[in-house]
């Protein structure tokens, strides 16, 4: 069997008009920094990169090592390429303006380095994500408010989930692909064209802890799902929450599901408990282009207006029927 490259699928991409040759080498040097990232947290006790970093992060949370070693290592591989105008990371307050040294390109990068870090110490699934943007025509020196943009003007989006085996998911407004990475050869090898997510399910995710914290609509989502075959669904649903937002997200483009982190009484007061530009709006992109769906409850999430960097916003994304049916409890409450 022909074994297609990361590179070569690009190329190709490139040749069909899909991407432009700075988003090729941008997708590119993000495989590279996610490369390394994966070998940091292959090693894990081995490596003296487990525990805390004895710092907060912006969101107020305890960095972890790798945290802070999965920031850095994105922000060292992207800054000299001359592809990007500038990045913003959910571990630092501040947008990253690309050194005077080096070229600027077109694009902003914004990514979240290490998603559900407070699983690396028991040695569960974590991920990259990553979002892409243009800066706008003739801004040169982009600030806070060139990376305002809707979801919805994403050029790719992406996530790298560090599981048994290490996946790239990406899409560039024309499916969803994924790619598993070959440790010997060290190349990302192009394994799931065109993933899919199904339109029912029979599985949702959701921290079952805070169910007296949701809101009625949410709570009559879960409890008809808990109901079962004798219940007004008329059929079982499973339940599962890594607390890894990309393991969960990667369950559902494998096989279905519904995601939710709503708002409920314990985060209202921050707007959710995700981010908007650092989770949510790159994994509703993929989900999207894999033909499932992503709202707030209340809106699609690609359409929210960001007002802050590092906003939070309440998300229910996968099996489209689902995402469509909690989206319409809400509007009736
Ligand atoms: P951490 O990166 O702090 O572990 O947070 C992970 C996350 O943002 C997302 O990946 C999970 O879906 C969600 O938080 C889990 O939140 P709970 O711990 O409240 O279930």
């Amino acid at each position: 069997m022909q074994r297609i490259t990361l590179t070569q699928f690009l190329i190709e991409q490139q040749r069909a008009g899909r991407t432009t040759a700075d988003l090729r080498l941008l997708i590119e040097v993000v495989a590279r920094a996610v490369k390394a990232i994966s070998v940091n947290v292959s090693k894990g006790a081995l490596a003296g990169v487990l525990g805390e970093a004895g710092s907060d992060n912006v969101q107020g949370e305890a960095q972890k090592k790798l945290d802070v070693i999965a920031n850095e290592i994105l922000i060292q591989a992207n800054e000299w390429g001359g592809h990007l105008a500038g990045m913003a990371s959910e571990e630092v307050e501040d947008i990253r303006p690309i050194p005077r040294e080096f070229p600027k390109g077109g694009y902003l990068l914004l990514f979240d380095p290490l998603d559900g870090s407070s699983n690396i110490d028991v040695n569960i699934s974590v991920g990259t994500i990553f979002s892409v943007l243009r800066c706008p025509e003739g801004c040169v020196e982009p600030s806070e408010a060139e990376f305002l943009q809707p979801g919805r003007d994403q050029v790719a989006a992406g996530y790298a989930l560090y599981g048994p085996s290490t996946q790239l998911i990406l899409t560039v407004g024309d499916g969803v692909h994924g790619f598993t990475l070959d440790r010997e050869m060290g190349s990302f090898i192009y394994t799931h064209p065109f993933m899919t997510v199904p339109v029912d399910t029979h599985e949702f995710a959701i921290n079952a802890s805070n169910a007296r914290f949701w809101e009625a609509p949410v709570k009559r989502y879960v409890s008809e799902m808990q109901e079962g075959k004798t219940g007004p669904r008329g059929r079982d649903f499973n339940m599962r929450w890594v607390a890894s937002m990309v393991a969960d997200v990667h369950r559902i483009l494998t096989r279905g599901g519904v995601f939710m982190y709503p708002i409920d009484e314990k985060c209202r007061a921050q707007g959710g408990k995700l981010r908007l530009m650092y989770e949510a709006n790159p994994m509703a992109m993929i989900v999207e282009q894999a033909g499932g769906a992503a709202t707030t409850g209340r809106e699609r999430i690609l359409d929210v207006a960001p007002t802050r960097l590092h906003q939070r916003v309440p998300v229910i994304l996968g099996s489209r029927n689902e995402v469509e049916r909690v989206t319409r409890y809400h509007a009736e409450d």
